[in-house]
C-alpha cells in the first residue's frame, strides 16, 4: 500500500510537471484529488486495511494529499504567471508612438464673413441683433405684407414645423419686426444676423440653409438718401474704397419703393467677365423703404416714422471677395476648402 501510494505520487507529480494549459491542470486535479480521483480512492480504501497498518498509511496518504495540492497550486500560479506574460505579449501596444497633435481650430468663413460686416455696422452705430429661426406665420409672411396664397410665397417655400403656422424662417425679415415692436416708438438701427432657411433645389448658388444680414434704420427723417449713404459706406469699407454701388428698381412685398444694389464687379474691375455676366456689375443687396404698412404692423405711425431696410447673403459677400463658384462648399465641411480661411 504505502509503495503503491509512492508510486501513485511519483506518477501524478511527473504528469503535473508536463502541464501547458489551466484546463489540463483542472483535469488533473480531478484524476487524482477529486472525489473519483485515484488518491481520494486510496484513502477511502484505508478502512479496510488491518487496524495496524491503518495509522502508518493513513499519514503517508495525507503527506502524499499535501503534497499534490502544493504542486498543484504552485503549477496554478506558474501557468498564470506564464498565461499574463503572453498576453502582455500579445496586447502589446506601443505607447512610445508620438500623438497626432489636434492644431488649433479657426473661425468658419462665414463667422469671419459676418463679424467684417458688424464692425463696419456698429461703427454707424447698428446694434447687432439674434432673433429666433423658429418662426411664426404670421411673422414670417403676414406681417410682411405675404398673406396665404400670396404668389411670392412659391419663392419662400420652407421647412414646415408638425405645429400649424410655425415654421424655418425663410430671411431675418420677422426678426426686423421684433425689434420694431421692441423699440417702438424710439428710433432703431439694427442689423439682424442668422441663419433662414428654404425649400431649395440645391445648386451652385443656392442652399437650403444660408445666413442673412438684414440692416433696418427707423425714425423721424429717415430717407432713401441715406440707405445710399449708408450701403455705399458699407461696400466700400468691405470691398475697396473705390468701389461703385448702384440702385435699380425692384420689387418685395415689405418695401415701397425696392431697390437691388449692385455694385461694380471687383473681379473685372467693371469691364465685364463671367461672374458679372459680362455687365460690369453684381447685385449684392435687396433694399427699400419700410412699407407703410409693415411699419405699422410693427408698432410705428407710417405718418411719422420711415425707415429703410436691407437684406443680403453673406455668403455670397464672401463669394466675391474671395472667388468662391459654389455655394455648397460652405456647409458641406470638407476641410480642404475650409482651411483656406484660416
Ligand atoms: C433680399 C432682400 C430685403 C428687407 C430685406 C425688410 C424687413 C422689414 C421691412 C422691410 Cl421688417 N424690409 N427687409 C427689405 C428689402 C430687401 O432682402 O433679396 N435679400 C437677400
Amino acid at each position: 500500500m504505502l509503495e503503491q501510494l509512492d508510486q501513485l505520487k511519483e506518477t501524478a507529480l511527473s504528469e503535473l510537471r508536463e502541464l501547458s494549459s489551466m484546463e489540463a491542470l483542472n483535469r488533473w486535479r480531478v484524476a487524482y484529488l477529486g472525489r473519483k480521483g485515484s488518491l481520494t480512492n486510496v484513502l477511502r480504501s484505508i478502512g479496510q486495511l488491518p487496524a495496524e497498518e491503518r495509522p502508518l498509511v493513513g499519514q503517508e496518504a495525507n503527506r502524499v494529499k499535501l503534497a499534490l495540492e502544493e504542486a498543484l497550486d504552485e503549477m496554478a500560479g506558474a501557468l498564470k504567471r506564464e498565461e499574463s506574460v503572453r498576453l502582455l505579449e500579445e496586447e502589446r501596444l506601443d505607447v512610445t508612438l508620438p500623438g497626432r497633435p489636434v492644431g488649433p481650430g479657426w473661425l468658419h468663413l462665414s463667422t469671419q464673413i459676418l463679424r467684417e460686416i458688424y464692425a463696419i455696422f456698429t461703427e454707424m452705430g447698428f446694434q447687432v441683433l439674434e432673433t429666433p429661426e423658429v418662426e411664426s406665420d404670421i411673422n414670417n409672411f403676414q406681417l410682411l405684407n405675404i398673406p396665404p396664397y400670396h404668389p411670392a410665397r412659391d419663392m419662400w417655400s420652407t421647412f414646415y414645423t408638425t405645429r400649424e403656422g410655425v415654421l424655418l424662417r425663410t430671411h431675418t425679415s420677422p426678426g426686423q419686426l421684433r425689434a420694431m415692436r421692441m423699440y417702438c416708438p424710439e428710433p432703431v438701427r439694427a442689423i439682424l444676423p442668422g441663419k433662414c432657411y428654404r425649400y431649395e433645389a440645391v445648386t451652385a448658388r443656392a442652399e437650403f440653409m444660408f445666413y442673412q444680414v438684414e440692416g433696418l434704420a427707423i425714425g423721424r427723417h429717415v430717407t432713401m438718401g441715406d440707405l445710399k449713404g449708408v450701403f455705399t459706406n458699407f461696400a466700400r469699407k468691405l470691398f475697396g474704397a473705390d468701389r461703385r454701388v448702384r440702385f435699380r428698381c425692384s420689387y418685395f412685398p415689405f418695401t415701397e419703393p425696392s431697390a437691388e444694389i449692385d455694385m461694380d464687379c471687383i473681379i473685372c474691375g467693371g469691364k465685364g467677365c463671367r461672374v458679372c455676366k459680362h455687365t460690369g456689375w453684381v447685385e449684392i443687396s435687396g433694399a427699400g423703404m419700410v412699407h407703410p404698412q409693415v411699419l405699422r404692423n410693427g408698432g410705428y405711425d407710417p405718418e411719422v416714422y420711415t425707415g429703410f431696410a436691407f437684406g443680403m447673403g453673406p455668403e455670397r459677400i464672401a463669394m466675391l471677395k474671395h472667388r468662391i463658384e459654389d455655394i455648397r462648399y460652405f456647409f458641406s465641411n470638407d476641410l480642404r476648402f475650409l482651411r483656406q480661411f484660416a
